[in-house]
C-alpha cells in the first residue's frame, strides 16, 4: 500500500511536468511585440511594445534582451524600442537650433527648425540688414540710390552711405567779389535774362555782375530783379550793388525793393540794397543820376538756411521790361 502511493505521486509529477513543457512550446515568445505596436509612426506616449516597460528606457529586443533607446533620443526625437529596434519618434513643441539669428525655433520632422531673423528694420537703400552673432547689423550695398540732395546728381552708395557728386554751378567759382560776369542789359525795354545757381553748401557764397547800358534818358534803365526756388523753405539774401561806369552818380542807388547796403572792396564802398527772405525775393535798384551813363551792378546771393541745397534763379531785366 505504501508503495502503491509513492508511485502515484511520481506518476502525477511526471503528468504535471509534460503539462507544463506542453503549455510553454505552444504558446508566442513573450517578449515578442504585439502587432499592435510594429510600425515607424508610433506615439511615444502610448506605444506599448516594449510590454509594459517604460518607453524608451528599458524596452526588450526580440531575443528578450533589455534595449535602451535613450541614445537616440534629443530634444525634438524620443528614442523608442519598435519591434525590437531603437527608432527616433519624432516629438513637436519648441527647442533650440542653436542658431542666435533664428526665432521661434520649433520641431519639424525631427529637427529643431528656426525662422530666420528678420533684420529688415535695419536696412536701407545702402544697407541691406543681416543678423550677426544675434543682432541685427547694416551690411553696405552698392548700387544708385537718392541722396535727397538737389544739388547732387548721380547718387551712388559709397560704403553705406547714398553720396551724390555736386551738381555744376555754371556760376563757380564765384566765392568773391566781383563774381562771374553774365550778359548785360542793353536794350529798351528789352526782356529778362536768366541766372541760374546754387547756393551750395550752406557757406557758399555767389558774386555775379553784369552792365546795365544808359540809351537814353526817355527810355531809362535800372534793375529789377527777382531770385526764385524750388525751395518752399529755403531762405536768401540777395543784395544788388551799383557802381558808376563813368560817373558816381549811377553808383549811388535807391532802393524801390530791399534795403540799402554797403560793400567795402579792397578800393572802395559799393552802395546798394539787399533783401532776405524765403524766394521770391524782389529787388529793383534806381541809379540817383539816369543820365551818367552805363554802370555795373553786382549781385551777391547768399544762403540763410532751411535747406541743405538752396537751387535758385535770378532773373534780371530793364525795370520797365515785361
Ligand atoms: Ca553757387
Ligand atoms: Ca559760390
Amino acid at each position: 500500500m505504501e508503495i502503491d502511493n509513492v508511485m502515484h505521486l511520481r506518476r502525477t509529477a511526471l503528468l504535471g511536468i509534460i503539462a507544463a513543457a506542453l503549455y510553454l512550446g505552444g504558446c508566442p515568445t513573450p517578449l515578442s511585440p504585439r502587432p499592435a505596436d510594429a510600425g515607424a509612426q508610433v506615439d511615444a506616449g502610448t506605444f506599448d511594445g516594449d510590454m509594459g516597460l517604460p518607453d524608451g528606457d528599458l524596452a526588450a529586443s526580440q531575443d528578450g534582451t533589455a534595449l535602451n533607446c535613450t541614445k537616440l533620443s534629443d530634444q525634438c526625437n524620443n528614442g523608442v524600442a519598435v519591434s525590437g529596434k531603437c527608432v527616433k519618434v519624432p516629438k513637436t513643441g519648441s527647442c533650440s537650433d542653436g542658431d542666435s539669428c533664428t526665432d521661434n525655433d520649433t520641431c519639424s520632422g525631427g529637427k529643431c527648425v528656426g525662422k530666420s531673423r528678420d533684420c529688415s528694420k535695419v536696412k536701407d537703400q545702402c544697407n541691406k540688414g543681416v543678423c550677426d552673432k544675434g543682432a541685427c547689423k547694416k551690411v553696405p550695398i552698392t548700387g544708385a540710390c537718392n541722396d535727397n540732395n538737389s544739388c547732387t546728381e548721380n547718387d551712388t552708395c559709397r560704403s553705406g552711405v547714398c553720396e551724390g557728386t555736386k551738381k555744376k554751378d555754371d556760376q563757380e567759382p564765384n566765392d568773391t567779389y566781383p563774381g562771374k560776369k553774365n550778359p548785360g542789359i542793353n536794350s529798351c525795354p528789352g526782356t529778362a535774362k536768366w541766372v541760374t545757381g546754387a547756393a551750395y553748401p550752406a557757406t557758399d557764397v555767389d558774386w555775379y555782375n553784369f552792365t546795365y547800358f544808359y540809351k537814353a534818358v526817355n527810355c531809362p534803365v535800372w534793375p529789377k530783379m527777382t531770385l526764385t526756388s524750388p525751395s518752399t523753405t529755403a531762405t536768401f539774401q540777395i543784395c544788388a550793388f551799383h557802381k558808376g561806369k563813368t560817373c558816381t552818380g549811377s553808383g549811388k542807388p535807391s532802393c524801390l525793393k530791399g534795403t540799402a547796403a554797403t560793400y567795402t572792396t579792397s578800393t572802395e564802398t559799393l552802395k546798394g540794397c539787399c533783401a532776405s527772405g524765403k524766394a521770391p525775393l524782389k529787388m529793383e535798384t534806381k541809379p540817383s543820376n539816369l543820365s551818367c551813363g552805363s554802370f555795373f551792378v553786382y549781385v551777391r546771393v547768399k544762403p540763410l538756411g532751411g535747406a541743405t541745397c538752396q537751387e535758385y534763379k535770378i532773373s534780371y531785366k530793364n525795370h520797365i521790361a515785361p
